[in-house]
C-alpha cells in the first residue's frame, strides 16, 4: 500500500500512528507530497477530487479517502483489538470525541491557511478568530469528556492526541494547556508512545 502524506498533516498523521499501533506500518509506503488548496497537485487530484491528503492506495488498486475512511479500512486489516469500538454506546461516543478532534484539526489548519497562506492584505481576522473559537471550545469539550481517552487504545485518543500535536507544531502561542490539566496529562503520556514520537511533524 502506499499512503500519500505531508510530514506536516494532522490528519496524515492519524492514519500513520494508527498503522503503526497495528502492526501495518511495514506494509505502507509513505510518500510525500505538497498539497495546499492554492497549488495544483495532479496526482492528489486524480486521486481524490477533493485535493486533500491523505490518500491511501490500497494493494487492490483503489484511491481511498479521507482519513477517518483510510483509519476505519486499516483497522479492518489486522488481527489486533479493533480501535474502532464495535459495542454502540462506546462506539458512538469514540466516533464523537474523534470527530470533536478532527473538527479541531479542520479549524486550525483553515487559521493556519489564512494566516501563512493568503496575502497579508487579504487576510480577515474575525474570521480566523472565530476558527480559533472552535479551537478553543473543542479544547474544553475534550477536557470535560476526559475519562473517555482512558482506557484501552482507540481511534479518539490517536485523534486527539494528533490534533493536540498540531497545536504544539504551529499554534504554540496558544498555550493550548491552560487550564486544562488532563488534556495536558493524557499528551503528556500519549506523545510518548513510539508511534507519536516517529511521526513528530517536522
Ligand atoms: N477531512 C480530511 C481533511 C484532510 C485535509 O484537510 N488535508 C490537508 C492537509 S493537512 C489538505 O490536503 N489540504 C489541501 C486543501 O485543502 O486543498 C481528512 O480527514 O483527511
Amino acid at each position: 500500500m502506499q499512503l500519500i502524506h505531508a510530514p506536516a498533516s494532522p490528519f496524515a498523521r492519524k492514519v500513520r500512528v494508527l498503522a503503526s499501533e497495528t502492526g501495518l506500518l511495514p506494509r505502507i509506503e509513505l510518500v510525500d507530497t505538497a498539497v495546499l488548496p492554492v497549488t495544483l497537485n495532479e496526482r492528489v487530484n486524480a486521486l481524490n477530487p477533493l485535493g486533500k491528503i491523505p490518500v491511501l492506495l490500497t494493494d487492490d488498486g483503489e484511491a481511498l479517502f479521507d482519513s477517518r475512511v483510510i483509519c476505519e479500512y486499516l483497522d479492518s486489516l489486522h488481527d489486533q483489538p479493533r480501535l474502532f469500538p464495535i459495542e454502540p454506546t462506546m462506539r458512538w461516543r469514540t466516533l464523537r470525541l474523534a470527530a470533536l478532534a478532527d473538527g479541531l484539526m479542520e479549524a486550525a489548519l483553515l487559521v493556519r491557511y489564512e494566516r501563512a497562506v493568503r496575502p497579508v492584505e487579504l487576510q480577515w481576522n474575525e474570521w480566523a478568530e472565530g476558527q480559533l473559537g472552535k479551537v478553543r471550545r473543542a479544547l474544553l469539550a475534550l477536557e470535560a469528556h476526559v475519562e473517555e481517552l482512558q482506557g484501552p487504545l482507540h481511534i479518539a485518543q490517536i485523534a486527539v492526541a494528533c490534533a493536540l500535536g498540531y497545536l504544539d507544531f504551529r499554534f504554540a502561542e496558544l498555550d493550548w494547556r491552560k487550564g486544562l490539566p488532563g488534556l495536558a496529562s493524557f499528551q503528556a503520556s500519549f506523545a510518548a508512545r513510539a508511534s507519536m514520537v516517529e511521526s513528530t511533524p517536522a
